[in-house]
């Protein structure tokens, strides 16, 4: 296997190639052991480069089988050739020529899943960052653009389809029991776009007539027999191709469009031009075996693929350090996009909470990095929650910066100025700069500087003279490799709220605001409001416009009078969160001391009557019944945490809610809509509602029976794992449990995607002991040790989403883990990396789960040969 190497490579060291490449042609001759290929590259010296400058092309793991030029043998003494790289030497010095590479691969043995590998007797592959070196020697980078012509050739019996990107261009028989087809892709590509299928797959087919009237043959393979479960994936399709031509003007550019759904994938999707590869989870559903959870990610990661087809792939990353420029602008059009489908505010509550339970916790531990990184050891290692989500918000922000119609000049802009060229955030910026005549410089330190910056928030009310002030500080920590941080532009959304819930509509007297924005750009500002008719409650950091933590003191009967009146849904929740958050925090830490839990009457109070109050939107009304989870409050908490105080002291106040409710939440038990499941929002919204009340109920009850009935008469499977979870993580021993667990196991044995949550119900039910189930679980004969999603749905579940189970303060769960990255590294590394990242806040906990968990750091550190994936992240992990 590859191991650490060491580099490290910087932003700072970018050049150009030496060469430029004009096309490629690639020759597959599939087979499970020893596909053949061909690739026969035409390039050219680039001007200004030496005459005697050698070709360096990239390999990974690769043989070379042979190597000619302009179609004849290169002599040995010209070049040299390692797994890693190729380089040519003694190159024509301005005129075009051709390298011919040859070489054998064994898709069968490739358990990375990162260049062309089997999955469940399909060949796929997975490209990005680096897995076409993994085919065959090549500039594999990203500003190495050139136009593919693609043959594949395969056995006709098992090897039904032969895809790859573009349009087709013919195919037939080859020879004896073989055919082939080829592909010619026009929009010039970056290898990591390049993909091949070769796979006896079923077909659904529709089609897409686009803005300028031309029609896309769209298609979705996916096993058979599973044909019926992709119709919400198409319809999401040709919702997203539709919305990209409304609202940015984006149309879609070849004659088909392809997605082949597969079930085993280090991620979610890939955005391959023209043939998009998926994770089947996110592509197949139907009510029996999907959530509405599941529905709403399709919907999301559809889009979020189709829309790369322009931010991404017609105009991609100059290098990876760009990444974020395609991923965290495509997680922004695919929030806009699920944003216009369903309740904004809902989505941006979702949100809200994924960035902070996810990327808070990354940019305040030893794993923090820039959105724009400026080194790295291994590339995949950067696919983070700081890229993709800060990314998106950083775009957002940008947005709220310029106004929506400077924004989209921008975007235009970006669009028409760059479309081919593989960009970086500085063409980015530019764009909009120059569309909206606004200095962006400092607003750029968002893609530099690592952390989540403070703004600590106070206020002056001064009745006699009717002036409100404002005064905001910001300031960011340091982080690894950043210890001074330079102020930042920072545009926090506010409002006022007048003591009759009115909004104050007066602008202050002085200093940088527009338009309900505060612009914080210097260490301290202050804002003035006069004419204030009556002391108004700030309502700050609207629809978190920016992703900061606020430090400010709030009484809670402020926070009630936001809850009750913003006019915004988004503020509402926030304000209510807020409460909540501050009352599970200093229940936690009494709890931690080990003394009485003080009373949640207030609390139970405001969130009983916002789940009573029909005037608010079902689904905003289980959002506001959601708990902060344990692990937002030990983010909170921020250090000396103590798991068991945090989730015993959780378990109090929902007892206690739950008491106080019972009226309230038997009413809204039954509220799911019967009849024909749908996915829509709405019906989505009911029964997150009533799921929730069901759980409540159920507390106040002690009893599984409310749940165990639930179970039993659920006709979808959103409610079925709703009660499933119930009856498991707070009645464990019950008979019902029992009942459900088997139940549900016996029923969805052959089906995968639904025998994940069957795993990860039970991994994350709390308790110290939980652990065992686990072990018990991996240990047994039906768990599939190599399906990226079963291990994420056992092993990822547990560590990420248990926190009592995994911090057990014995140190199981860090061994177990441990053992288990170390087991997974030596077959994907990528899949193993990930997985350890669970273990990123380790040094926020009590002295002695601290120690028990750097020991199981040290433990991988010192297990012999590691990747550079996984070396990479206990490295950072560890160093000080
Ligand atoms: N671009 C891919 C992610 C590739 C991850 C490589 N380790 C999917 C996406 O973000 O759309
Ligand atoms: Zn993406």
């Amino acid at each position: 296997m590859r191991t650490e190497t060491g580099q490290v490579y910087k932003l700072k060291d970018y050049r150009p190639t030496n060469f430029v490449v004009e096309r490629i042609d690639l020759t597959f001759e599939l087979d499970p052991k020893e596909t053949k290929i061909v690739s026969r590259v035409i390039l050219h010296r680039r001007e200004g480069v030496a005459p005697d400058a050698a070709l360096v092309f990239d390999g990974d793991e690769l043989t070379l089988d042979s190597l000619q030029l302009d179609g004849n043998e290169i002599e040995p003494s010209l070049y040299d050739v390692t797994p890693e790289t190729l380089t040519i030497r003694g190159l024509p010095e301005s005129e075009p020529f051709e390298v011919t590479v040859n070489t054998t691969i064994s898709p069968e043995a490739n358990t990375k899943l990162m260049g062309l590998y089997r999955t469940n007797g399909a060949y796929c592959t997975q490209c990005e960052a680096e897995g076409f070196r993994r085919i065959t020697y090549f500039y594999d980078r990203p500003d190495v653009l050139a136009v593919y012509t693609v043959t594949i050739i395969a056995a006709k019996d098992d090897v039904k389809q032969l895809l790859s990107n573009g349009n087709f261009l013919g195919g037939g028989n080859y020879d004896e029991g073989r055919h082939f087809a080829a592909w010619f892709d026009p929009h010039p590509k970056p290898s990591y776009l390049f993909a091949l299928v070769g796979a006896d797959l079923g077909l659904v087919e529709d089609t897409f007539t686009t803005m300028s009237d031309r029609e896309v043959a769209l298609k979705i393979y996916v096993e058979h027999g599973k044909e019926g479960r992709a119709g919400y994936a198409m319809d999401a399709l040709k919702r997203s191709m539709k919305w990209d031509e409304e609202k940015f003007g984006r149309e879609y550019d070849l004659d088909i469009f392809q997605i082949v759904a597969v079930s085993d994938f280090n991620m979610g999707a890939m955005e391959n031009k023209g043939l998009n590869v998926f994770n089947d989870k996110y592509v197949l559903a139907d009510p029996e075996t999907a959530t509405d959870a599941d529905y709403a990610n399709i919907e999301a990661i559809i889009a979020h693929e189709y829309f790369h087809n322009w931010t991404g792939n017609r105009i991609t990353c100059r290098d990876w350090f760009q990444l974020c420029l395609k991923e965290g602008l495509t997680v922004y059009r695919d929030h806009a996009f699920s944003a216009d489908q369903r309740s904004a505010a809902v989505k941006r509550i979702a949100e809200i909470r994924l960035l902070k339970a996810h990327q808070f916790p990354e940019d305040a531990g030893p794993l923090a990095h820039p959105v724009r990184p400026e080194s790295y050891k291994e590339i995949n290692n950067f696919y983070t929650a700081t890229v993709y989500e800060k990314g998106s918000e950083v775009v957002r922000m940008i947005r709220t910066i310029l106004g929506a119609d400077d924004f989209r000049k921008g975007m235009d802009l970006y669009f028409e100025r760059h479309d081919g060229d593989a960009a970086t955030i500085e063409d980015f910026l530019a764009c909009f700069a120059e569309a909206s005549g606004r200095d962006l410089k400092q607003f750029a330190l968002w893609y530099s500087q690592a952390g989540t910056p403070s703004v600590s928030v106070s206020t002056d009310w001064n009745e006699a003279a009717g002036t409100f002030e404002v005064t905001l500080e910001q300031s960011l920590a340091p982080t690894p490799d950043q210890s001074r941080k330079a102020l930042m532009h920072i545009p926090l959304a506010y409002g006022l709220i007048l003591p009759d819930g009115a909004e104050f509509d007066g602008q202050p007297d002085a200093g940088d605001a527009e338009g309900g924005v505060f612009h914080l750009t210097k260490r301290k500002q202050t804002f003035t409001f006069s004419n204030v008719p009556g002391r108004p409650v700030l309502s700050i950091n609207r629809s978190f416009s920016a992703p900061v933590n606020i430090a400010m003191e709030q009484s809670a009967a402020d926070l009630a009078h936001i809850a009750r009146h913003d006019s915004d849904g988004v503020s509402r929740w926030q304000a209510l969160n807020e409460q909540a958050m501050r009352h599970l925090v200093a229940v936690s830490k009494l709890a931690r001391d080990g003394r009485n839990l003080s009373s949640a009457k207030e609390l139970a109070e405001i969130l009983i009557a916002t789940a009573a109050d029909e005037s608010l939107e079902p689904a905003f009304r289980a959002q506001a019944l959601a708990l902060p989870a344990e692990s937002d409050i030990a983010r909170e908490i921020g250090s000396n945490i103590d798991p068991d105080a945090i989730h015993t002291a959780r378990e109090a106040v929902l007892s206690e809610v739950a008491k106080s409710g019972l009226d309230v939440f038997t009413k809204l038990a039954d509220g799911a809509p019967t009849g024909t499941y749908s996915p829509n929002a709405t019906d989505a919204g009911l029964r997150a509602l009533a799921g929730a009340a069901i759980a409540y109920a159920s507390i106040a009850e002690g009893q599984p029976a409310r749940a165990k009935a639930a179970y039993d008469k659920s006709d979808n499977m959103t409610v079925m794992s709703q009660a499933l979870q119930i009856l498991a993580h707070q009645f464990p021993g019950s008979s019902e449990t029992a009942d459900a667990l088997g139940n549900f196991k016996a029923r969805f044995a052959t089906d995968p995607l639904a025998l994940d949550k069957w795993y990860s119900i039970q991994a994350m039910a709390p308790g110290s002991d939980s652990g065992v189930r686990v072990e018990e679980l991996l240990n047994s004969s039906d768990f599939d040790r190599t399906n990226p999603n079963r291990i994420r749905a056992l092993i990822g579940a547990f560590s990420a989403g248990n926190p009592t189970g995994f911090n057990a303060a014995d140190g199981t769960g860090y061994r177990m883990l441990a053992r288990e990255v170390v087991d997974i590294d030596k077959r994907n590394p990528q899949l193993a990396a990930r997985l350890l990242t669970a273990m990123r806040s380790w040094r926020s906990l009590e002295a002695g789960r601290q120690e028990l968990a750097r020991q199981a750091l040290v433990s991988i550190r010192e297990a012999g040969e590691l990747s550079p994936d996984v070396g990479d992240i206990v490295d950072r992990m560890l160093a000080n």
